[in-house]
């Protein structure tokens, strides 16, 4: 075993550093349909316009690996033929994934990679997915690994699940890598069947409103829910064998086991169950170029999130609650795995300038905090560049 070794000043390396390639790896963002990736149901993600760009070269040695972050002005260095401490921070998602490479046969030698970011850590637009997906998709590229995008998604959700320790599910991954440029993906996570779907926001733009909170329940509650959702499957599957997962329990279903389960429980499950209803109406809405109706089911979406799964906070109920009496705003809610991060806003185009100075004051004035805001637009996933 070994404990990667921090480098506190930029190797050498890097000053004129002479990448063989480049990967450009984006965050995503998730118009509707939270929590519901773990239980095998419907998501509507998208890679956004801002990402994390990785750069690589070989260094001819065999085991020797160096990274640094322009970002965090720090990085580490650890060798490939020792298995690898966890450590703390990003060094996690690195070596999750390059664990998991080996773990599955892939031959890699030594190399230099370095990073810098455009997307904020602990908003919810999953940084650490763009992370893992960039690297897994260099280091691809960089050693001929032949291994195919839908390989990419997986072995770094699994570098997430069995090395990071956050039982995610597949949808932050699969987005960074399989978006299309203008298109938001439906996706099935129980068959990864996925649809495209044009992003036809009409007059509107994407508003991120980033809380600049991450309270510390997040990591603790997401696995926890997680835990919920599968005892009630276990509990309902003895006399139904043909459920594996909430994705096949129906609402009348658990209707039926209602007194049999937990108060906490039963709402934990129906928040998903209609979850996954409003992700399809949502996808019928807006190919319909109903945007209005869409926006309906997002203030719906944050009010099951809210009360029934309890994942939100104080400062992102202010935002959507902020956004309700605004004509101009068609829908709004927390966005991610929640206790902070961003609420996702439709909003029309010309109204945003004096919508963020306004709410920015406002939230400004409750919380003692400062409000981010970013427009973002659906993009394409994962690009390596070779040199
Ligand atoms: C996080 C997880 F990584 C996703 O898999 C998903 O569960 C999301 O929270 C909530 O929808 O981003």
């Amino acid at each position: 075993m070994q404990n990667p070794r921090t480098l506190k000043t930029k190797p050498h390396v890097f000053k004129n550093f002479e990448a063989k390639l480049s990967v450009e790896s984006p965050g995503r963002i998730n118009l509707i349909g939270e929590h519901t990736d773990y239980n095998n149901g419907y998501v509507m993600p998208t890679a956004i316009d801002k990402k994390i760009h990785l750069h690589f070269s070989k260094n001819q040695t065999e085991n020797f690996c160096r990274f640094f972050s322009e970002t965090f002005d720090t990085g580490f260095e650890f060798y490939l033929d020792k298995d690898f401490e966890k450590g703390s921070g990003w060094e996690n998602y690195i070596l999750g994934v390059i664990r998991e490479l080996l773990k599955s046969g892939n031959k890699l030698e030594g190399f230099d990679c370095l990073i810098k970011s455009e997307l904020p850590v602990g908003a919810g637009i999953s940084s650490s997915a763009a992370l893992e997906c960039g690297l897994a998709s260099g280091l691809n590229a960089l050693f001929d690994l032949k291994q195919t995008k839908l390989e990419i998604v997986k072995l770094s959700q699994r570098a997430e699940n069995n090395f990071v320790g956050s039982n995610c599910g597949i949808m932050d991954q699969f987005s960074s890598v399989l978006s299309k440029k203008d298109h938001l993906i439906f996706l099935d996570c129980k068959t990864l069947e996925k649809k495209y779907i044009p992003a036809d926001f009409q007059d509107c733009k994407v508003l991120l409103l980033n809380t600049n909170v991450t309270h510390k329940l997040s990591e603790s509650e997401y696995n926890t829910r997680r835990e919920e959702c599968e005892a009630a499957v276990k509990f309902i599957q003895k006399k139904n064998p043909e459920v594996t997962s909430l994705r096949d329990v129906s609402i009348s279903l658990l209707e039926s086991y209602r007194s049999q389960l937990s108060e906490t429980t039963y709402k934990r499950c129906m928040y998903v169950l209609n979850e996954n209803e409003r992700v399809k109406q949502a996808a019928n809405f807006l190919s319909g170029r109903r945007l209005r109706d869409f926006g309906k089911l997002m203030y719906e979406s944050h009010e099951g999130l809210q009360h029934n799964y309890e994942v939100s906070c104080p400062e992102l109920d202010f935002l959507v609650d902020y956004s309700r009496d605004k004509d101009f705003i068609y829908g709004s809610r927390m966005m991610g795995g929640g206790f902070g991060g961003c609420t996702i806003n439709i909003i029309e185009k010309n109204k945003i300038r004096d919508f963020i100075e306004e709410v920015s004051k406002a939230y400004f004035k409750k919380f003692r905090i400062e409000l981010d805001a970013i427009t973002v637009f659906p993009s394409a996933g994962t690009r390596v560049i070779k040199h």
